[in-house]
């Protein structure tokens, strides 16, 4: 039995619909960022650097989305792709994921949402970089259903966990800018296990007002201003 520890967020949803695609036996645990409990002693010995989402699959922490998302498809010999030889091409786009596409399109939504003026030069920078990576993702994917191999796998799962949210991130033009993604991330919700992984959410108590002391348990810092709406749910 795999322990789930998860919240709202692009980062855990990958491994939601991870652990729904493959039918798994997981028990979800709960971790409510904005009441800090990503923060206790008993969350940093699961993951020392508090973030969501970790797992413990037989006595083993694992954490961080994209190496929990490897780790279950390596062990279990799922949503990999057949060919050896397409490992390289899966290992570029999971970690064009992880360190890329992620990162910058959480910075930009930061800044957009959460920074507190003056904040033009960096709401420019990560906005700008984030949609560089949206344009490479749409030149990838002319001419492919799927990211790699033509098979649907982790790394699929990995980009949907953020595309979901591309309007948040490159504005409410996305979809018309970039097709090939929106393709993708239809293909993605239409699969039943999707909503069986945003389901999960829902099945759960989450803090959802932003009050100060909420942003400073998320953010870890002071100075983060109250959005004006939720952000990713
Ligand atoms: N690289 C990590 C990032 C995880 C991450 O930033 N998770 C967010 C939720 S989506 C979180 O834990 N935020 C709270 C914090 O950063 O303190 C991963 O892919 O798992």
């Amino acid at each position: 039995m795999i322990d789930y520890y998860f919240s709202p967020g692009p980062n855990p949803i990958k491994v939601s619909l991870f652990l729904e695609e493959s039918g798994l036996p997981y028990k979800p645990i709960s971790v409510d960022l904005l009441k800090g409990e990503h923060l206790t002693p008993s969350y940093s010995r699961l993951n020392p650097n508090n973030k969501v989402p970790a797992i413990i699959d037989d006595g083993v922490p694992v954490f961080d989305s994209n190496a929990i998302l490897l780790y279950l498809a390596d062990k279990h010999h799922r949503f990999l792709p057949k060919d050896p030889l397409a490992r390289g091409s899966l290992l570029s786009w999971l970690m064009f994921v992880a360190s890329g596409l992620g990162p910058f399109s959480g910075q930009a939504v930061h800044f957009k949402m959460y920074a507190p003026e003056p904040k033009e030069y960096p709401l420019h920078r990560y906005t700008f970089e984030a949609r560089r990576h949206y344009q490479v993702l749409e030149g990838h994917l002319a001419d492919k259903d799927w990211m790699v191999d033509d098979t649907y796998t982790i790394v699929d799962m990995a980009v949907w966990g953020w595309i979901r949210h591309m309007d948040l991130v490159v504005g409410e033009s996305a979809k018309s800018e970039f097709p090939n993604v929106t393709r993708l991330l239809e293909k993605i919700n239409g699969r039943p296990a999707a909503p069986r992984a945003l389901a999960l959410l829902k099945d759960h108590n989450f803090t959802m007002e932003f009050d100060q002391e909420a942003l400073d348990n998320l953010y870890r810092h002071k100075g983060a201003v109250q959005p004006s709406r939720l952000t990713f749910k």
